[in-house]
């Protein structure tokens, strides 16, 4: 018997299937190549459903258990979606061309498909181009190979040339995927971002803080200065991809209970007086002696200088600070009017991770009030919880006083230098000291320059370095614990670090011979 026509669908229903994962894939290779991380890129959309859908407490055990790896785990989740859904939709164009018996039917199918998903979920049509493009020819293909395979047309044989045609457009699609990969990663906007007032280095105001942080800074191997390169600073945000918020159009508005609603747009921010100015960030979610705290030289206004233009209630008691990625959090009025909307950090421009083109600075408060693409400050009569504390956090407050030991130099005389970073939000950090027998005996530790007289800033908000060498002996349980500019110690009970950030006194035990 042989058949008129010889549709690639005559391939047994496993080989379809195995065609449409590879379509898939390679649509999936097509829009990043073209995207990179942006929001056009087809897994955008699955990772903000999956962000915005995950139940805070799978969230928060996530984060707990995976740490650092929770963004890119919640990431190849949602290029599991994708690739879930792409693979559906082309086996559907693939079985409506078996059920129709009308051959290449799938290629047109796919190519009208792919191209709806990828440009429905993105909102991005041109660049949807892509991914219809790349997985339509993959059924292409397989679907010319069959149409061609003299053995398919009999029952008794496997169709080895449509088989073996998808397997070609399987490798095919691997090397597609690592072109694609280096493709994308270059559409990826650069996060080597440009210096302020666009000079080959950072504006006078800034180098003078960046050459006192440098020369102030003790030299602690795997441990950072006083100052935290752009790169290696933390981020944390909800976002698997994050915004892209070009300054032309960024606007902030205040709102709420105000006389005046005011509406600024980048410009004009950066039309208002300048303030530049050392400020630590550290995550209330951050492990005891874990590295979700670092220390950046801002630039900004004071939101003070904005709030004199639009009257604010006198009632209005907190203020509740909304953002791009539909992240909000709610600080104190007081809080307010000492925090900046910052569009500088080291002198460069306010790269993408940390909040382009502007955040928020909110002085010695945990980092989750620190509200990055800053859309709008709502004026408030009435406490409101925000994105965090909605998920059971305590986290908007002043950060609780932390000594870190986070570097450890043995020298070749067999003396040792511990040290690390400690910081105590606002009310500075006054001494640090250093148990080497396991809390007995306490001495003092060496401690960087307080940088907070430099800032331009009434709240100074920086963390110092602090240094101790001795000769141990085989072993040494080190523990270390600050205390703060009022004189007061940092508690010794240990407590994880939900809702309210983490407690106790770090400890490690140091061997000389490791
Ligand atoms: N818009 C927005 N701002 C945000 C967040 C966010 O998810 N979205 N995360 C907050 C948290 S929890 C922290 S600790 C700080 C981290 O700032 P960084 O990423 O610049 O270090 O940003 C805060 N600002
Ligand atoms: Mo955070």
């Amino acid at each position: 018997m042989t058949p008129t026509t010889r549709l690639a669908s005559h391939t047994p229903a496993r080989w379809r299937l195995v065609t449409a994962a590879i379509a898939a894939i390679a649509a999936i290779s097509g829009s990043f190549a073209v995207s990179g991380l942006t929001p056009a890129f087809v897994g955008e959309p699955a990772s903000t459903f999956v962000v915005d859908t995950t139940p805070a407490v799978v969230v928060n055990t996530i984060l707990e258990t995976l740490g650092p790896l929770a963004q890119p785990a919640s990431f190849l989740l949602a290029l599991a979606i994708v690739t879930a859904l792409l693979t559906a939709t082309v086996l559907l164009a693939l079985e409506i061309e078996v059920t129709a018996e009308i051959q290449y039917l799938a290629v047109p199918l796919t190519a009208l498909s792919v191209w709806l998903l990828a440009a429905g979920t993105t909102g991005a049509a041109l660049a949807a181009v892509a991914p219809a493009l790349t997985a339509t020819a993959v059924v292409g293909v397989v679907e010319y190979a069959a149409a061609h395979d003299p053995l398919s047309v009999r029952r008794d044989r496997t169709p080895d040339r449509a088989k073996r045609a998808t397997l070609q457009a399987g490798f095919g699609t691997l090397s597609l995927a690592g072109i694609a990969y280096v493709a994308g990663r270059r559409r990826t906007p650069d996060s080597s971002v440009p210096y302020l007032e666009g000079e080959s280095r950072p504006p006078l105001g800034e180098r003078t803080l960046l050459r006192e942080a440098e020369s102030e800074a003790f030299d602690l191997p795997d441990a950072p200065g006083l100052v935290s390169e752009i790169g290696s600073f933390y981020t944390v945000d909800i976002n698997t991809i994050d915004p892209i918020v070009e300054a032309d159009d960024w606007r902030l508005s205040i709102t709420g209970a105000v006389g005046d609603e005011l509406t600024i747009d980048y410009d004009e921010l950066r039309d208002r007086p300048t303030e530049r100015f050392f400020s630590t960030l550290r995550c209330v979610g951050e492990g005891l002696n874990d590295r979700e705290m670092d220390t950046a030289v801002w630039t900004g206004v004071p939101v003070s200088e904005l709030l004199e233009d639009c009257d604010p209630d006198s009632a209005a008691t907190v203020a509740v600070v909304h953002a791009v990625d539909g992240y909000w959090n709610t600080i104190t009025r007081d809080e307010l009017e000492r925090s900046s909307l910052v569009y500088g950090m080291n002198g460069r421009v306010l790269p993408r991770e940390h909040g382009h083109p502007v955040r928020l600075i909110v002085p010695g408060n945990w980092g989750e009030v620190n509200v990055k693409w800053v859309t709008e400050i709502e004026l408030a009569r009435e406490d409101r919880d925000g994105y965090w504390e909605e998920r059971g956090w305590d986290g908007t407050g002043e950060v609780r006083t932390v000594a870190k030991l986070w570097s450890v130099d043995r020298h070749e005389d067999g003396r040792v230098t511990v040290g690390g970073h400690a910081y105590a939000g606002r009310r500075g950090v006054d001494a640090v000291e250093v148990s080497t027998d396991g809390d007995e005996t306490w001495t003092d530790a060496d401690l960087s320059a307080d940088l907070s007289n430099e800032s331009d800033l009434e709240a100074p908000d920086v963390w110092r370095q602090w240094r101790y060498t001795w000769e141990p002996p085989d072993e040494s349980d080190v523990v270390v614990r600050a205390i703060d500019g009022e004189g007061r110690l940092q508690p010794e009970d240990e407590s994880g670090s939900k809702p309210d950030g983490a407690s106790g006194w770090v400890s490690r035990t140091i061997r000389t011979n490791p």
